[in-house]
């Protein structure tokens, strides 16, 4: 049997003319901002990736189908409709087989395009360590996909809203390389820095792109997690981030919200407290990564 997997037309022609591919997760889209704002920044970060030469391939599974690069029609139907199931890589299988609409995580979008041929993949934040892990168990499947599928994940880091030291150790044990873009310090999404110095640093995309292409030549599994700092005008400072962050995961842990709804319950609280502030910069920092993602993207094409 084939894979139940449908290009996009300007993706297909993309595939076959060898151009950079960026892929965008879904998720993101259902469980990470409200609508409208969710289809609008979709569709400016495919727009950020095309004006960086390259082309975007947002992915969701819908009919069936793992599709590779969603029409208008398609992103609108997915950022509105209600129930999307969000799905990991445990979930996926099981999704296209009973043919419901899921939303890819940044671990499912990975696999799906790792499938496609998709090498680089552009994002807000990645899934991680959560606070409290020692007795939740809770640690984010992206952390494990990253060590196991050979896609460049351009991030802003992960959310202050998880251990971030505990994320960055699961992430050494298994072998992922952590790349910042430009500084020294680990981001932490909504802030530049996190105060965790960077266990890798590189100043072009040139360097990431031939750090990818070197880890497959010797043979090494996985691939990489780029952390791009937040543009300076977008940034919220840790000192204003903090307290919002800790009074979501009061409620969070009140309300016994646990499992998958963990991470989509804190962002639309964050969302709330902040008045919006928190999705203006979400928004900002998604297209930043977009147009980093688009030059390892064409520095990747242009090096093989
Ligand atoms: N972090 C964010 N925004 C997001 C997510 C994470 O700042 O939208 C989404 C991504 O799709 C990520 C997923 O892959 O949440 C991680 O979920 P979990 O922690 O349940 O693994
Ligand atoms: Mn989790």
């Amino acid at each position: 049997m084939s894979l139940p997997l449908n290009l996009g037309p300007e993706v297909a022609q993309a595939r076959a003319e060898g151009r950079a591919i960026v892929a965008l997760e879904s998720t993101i889209i259902t469980h990470g901002m409200p609508f409208p704002q969710n289809v609008e920044t979709a569709r400016a970060v495919e727009d950020g990736v095309r004006a960086a030469g390259a082309v975007p391939a947002t992915i969701a599974i819908m009919g069936g189908q793992i599709c590779i690069g969603l029409t208008q029609n398609q992103l609108d139907q997915l950022g509105q409709a209600q129930d999307v199931a969000k799905l990991s890589r445990a979930d996926l299988a099981a999704c296209l087989v009973t043919g419901a609409m899921g939303a890819t995580t940044v671990a499912a979008t990975m696999i799906c395009a790792h499938l496609a041929g998709i090498r680089v993949f552009a994002t807000g934040g990645i899934g991680g360590v959560h606070r409290g892990a020692e007795t939740t168990f809770d640690i984010s499947a992206d952390l494990l996909e990253l060590a196991a599928t050979p896609v460049t994940v351009v991030a802003a880091g992960a959310k202050a809203i998880l251990d971030l030291p505990k994320t960055l150790e699961v992430l050494e044990t298994h072998g992922v390389p952590v790349i910042t873009f430009g500084q020294d310090d680990f981001p932490a999404f909504w802030s530049r820095s996190s105060g965790l110095a960077s266990p890798l640093r590189m100043d072009s995309a040139a360097q990431i792109a031939a750090a990818h292409l070197m880890r497959a030549r010797l043979g090494l599994p996985g691939g990489q997690l780029v952390a791009n700092p937040i543009p300076v005008e977008a940034e919220i400072p840790s000192d204003e981030i903090t307290p919002v962050i800790e009074a979501a995961l009061r409620e969070a842990q009140a309300q016994g919200i646990s499992a998958k709804m963990v991470t989509p319950f804190l962002l639309d609280r964050m969302y709330e407290i902040t008045q919006g502030r928190s999705l203006t910069a979400n928004i900002s920092l998604v297209l930043n990564n977009a147009r980093l993602a688009a030059a390892i993207a064409r520095e990747m094409a242009a090096q093989d």
